[in-house]
């Protein structure tokens, strides 16, 4: 099995800018050395070239709806001809309105795919329940089939159908929901597991019941879409909406050391770097390099160490 590593410079999902310098910053803390060191060949394609759009109107008070949409349906084409190639898609934010667009081209050849979504916020605002108006906080919400009648036709997005079944998706690390999230994830039983939860559970268990959840009734293919804001401000400060009390390192690796173990990861994004935020290089380079743990232990790397199967013991 092979890795595609897609870089996505982008950021209109958002207010802030340098977020599209994610890409920059995870590749410098050394991503492709790092994955070379496990036993499956590393493409990297690059970065997705995205069109700037002279005149793009807010729809409601959502901002640059086709800028957006556009760029992701350009990243769904990316991703799904990886998945096709018989690559593992890693795609590098940019921000997280991009999962769109990559989870869209997952499914467009896993149709079946399950999505675990490791976040301080659960990006499931429709236009109207959004305080913000921003896309990456509504990324869910274009891929459900049950929030189908709750999403307007925004400008951008005519190329996509919602895909998902809620039952499909799980939430790890939630800790900045909005009221008409709240209402969302209640009224359509989404399994989510909130720092709280983690709290009380451990995070052993909640990756038990995760997995459980997802793949009790059958093996099937995982999208893991992680932002990197999942995790404590302390050890990511480098990006655009931090919030106290997040994941501990152990437990970020451990999420996705299982998610590796089940054989069954098929893409995922690493999204929400945001470089130019950071007060220091050092805080830029700390979160960087957090993203490219996060990312190779998906990919295999072990905590315990690792001896390749022709290997002799000296
Ligand atoms: C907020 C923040 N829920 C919104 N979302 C963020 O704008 O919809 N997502 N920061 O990553
Ligand atoms: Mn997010
Ligand atoms: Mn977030
Ligand atoms: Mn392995």
């Amino acid at each position: 099995h092979s890795v595609a590593i897609l870089g996505a410079p982008f950021s209109k999902g958002q207010k802030r800018r340098g977020v599209e310098h994610g890409p920059k910053a995870i590749r410098d803390a050394g991503l492709v050395e790092r994955l070379s060191n496990l036993d499956y060949p590393v493409h990297d394609f690059g970065d997705l070239k995205f069109q700037h759009l002279e005149k793009d109107e807010p729809f409601m008070h959502v901002p640059f709806p086709r800028t957006v949409g556009r760029a992701n349906k350009l990243l769904a084409g990316a991703v799904s001809r990886a998945i096709v190639a018989g690559h593992t898609s890693v795609m590098l934010g940019g921000d997280h309105s991009l999962a769109i667009g990559s989870v869209a081209g997952h499914a467009q050849h896993c149709p079946d795919l399950c999505l675990i979504w490791v976040d301080a916020h659960a990006d499931i605002n429709t236009p109207d329940t959004s305080p913000s108006g921003n896309l990456h906080g509504q990324s869910v919400a274009f891929m459900l089939k049950e929030l189908q009648d709750k999403m307007p036709d925004i400008p951008g997005f005519s190329w996509m159908k919602p895909f998902l079944s809620s039952r499909d998706l799980v939430y790890i690390g939630l800790r900045d929901v909005d009221p008409g999230e709240h209402m969302i994830l209640k009224n359509l039983g989404i399994q989510y597991f909130s720092m709280r939860d983690i709290d009380r559970m451990g995070i052993q268990r909640v990756m038990e019941v995760t997995l459980d959840h997802l793949l009790a009734r059958k093996q099937r293919p995982i999208h893991l879409s992680f932002d990197i804001d999942a995790f404590d401000p302390s050890l990511a400060p480098a990006t655009g909406t931090p919030v106290n009390g997040g994941l501990t390192y152990r437990e970020g690796i451990y999420i996705t050391e299982e998610i590796h173990n089940t054989g069954l990861l098929s893409a995922m994004d690493l999204v929400e770097v945001n470089p130019v935020l950071a007060a220091s290089q050092e805080a830029v380079e700390t979160t960087a390099s957090l993203a490219v743990d996060v990312i190779a232990s998906s990919l295999g790397q072990t905590r315990e160490g690792a001896h390749g199967v022709y290997q002799e013991v000296p």
